[in-house]
């Protein structure tokens, strides 16, 4: 159940107005979302506009994760779009619920956007994909039994993460492989036995975040590109406890090659 806070979609119109009275800009083209170890990415993607801290906008809460960053960043892109780069995201787990998960979604829709690149850092099921991988996502299983959307909205899920978008980040790495993400509600990583069963499904990466936000952004008509880093083998593929530490500090090794991915992708899209 997604109990309805009737004004989800009028506090994202807020947040839009705030966004475009405090940069001076008519519209967004473009959003970023940064997951765990790609905010040091941020750097480059193009000319500062602007930028504030997140809980400066209607219905934006400060990133309560390690790893994270707390602002947005209104760039314009060496292809004269304009942007939106959120360095931070709300998770389902830090509990205010499904629509604080998918608002930054919700007010790049009502500012304009029409992609947002979703990113995140998570596990790996598969070995030969090691710690500072990035992988396109293909497609998501969501594990979370939740849902951002209210009533009886019927969202088509059959190319959530298009395959134009995937072919254009292929344009600028070649070498990206792709694979399918798992949802889990977390805080707590997965158990080896939830990591055998995530391969079943027919799985390839688990984490806590990006599926519920992709739906959001289905539902507002949004193209979305999802992009993993794999920070960690998944519990049980590595013979090694998992450590948040580790996560961030594989995350911070990746950051060149991050950054080369992200202003290589705001230079196409
Ligand atoms: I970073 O191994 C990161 N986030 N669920 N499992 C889940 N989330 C993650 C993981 C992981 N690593």
């Amino acid at each position: 159940m997604n109990p309805r806070p009737a004004n989800a979609f009028a506090v994202a119109a807020e947040a839009s107005g705030a966004l475009k009275a405090r940069f001076g800009v008519d519209r967004i083209e473009i959003a970023f979302v940064l997951g765990s170890g790609w905010s040091a990415a941020a750097e480059n993607l193009g000319e500062l506009v602007g930028q504030c801290q997140l809980s400066e906008l209607p219905g934006f809460a400060q990133p309560v994760v390690a790893g994270h960053g707390g602002d947005l960043r209104v760039i314009r892109t060496a292809r004269g779009k304009t942007a939106a780069v959120f360095t931070g995201r709300t998770h389902l787990y830090e509990e205010r619920g499904v629509d604080a998960v998918v608002h930054g979604v919700r007010t790049a829709a009502a500012v304009g956007a029409s992609v947002v690149v979703l990113t995140n850092g998570c596990g790996g099921l598969r070995p030969d994909w090691a710690p500072g991988t990035p992988v396109l996502i293909s497609d998501h299983i969501n594990l979370t039994g939740a849902s951002p959307l209210h009533g009886a909205t019927f969202v088509d899920m059959t190319n959530v993460y298009g395959q134009p978008l995937r072919e254009l980040a292929r344009t600028v790495d070649p070498s990206l492989p792709e694979g399918v993400y798992v949802q889990f509600r977390g805080p707590q990583y997965e158990t080896p036995a939830e990591v055998r069963m995530a391969g079943i499904l027919g799985g390839d990466l688990v984490g806590m975040s990006t599926s519920l936000e992709a739906i959001a952004a289905r539902e507002a008509g949004l193209e979305v590109l999802g992009i993993s880093l794999v920070t960690n083998l998944a519990a049980g593929i590595s013979p090694t406890p998992l450590r948040h530490d580790e996560v961030i500090e594989a995350g911070r090794l990746a950051a060149p090659k991050l950054r080369t991915l992200l202003t290589g992708l705001a230079g196409v899209l």
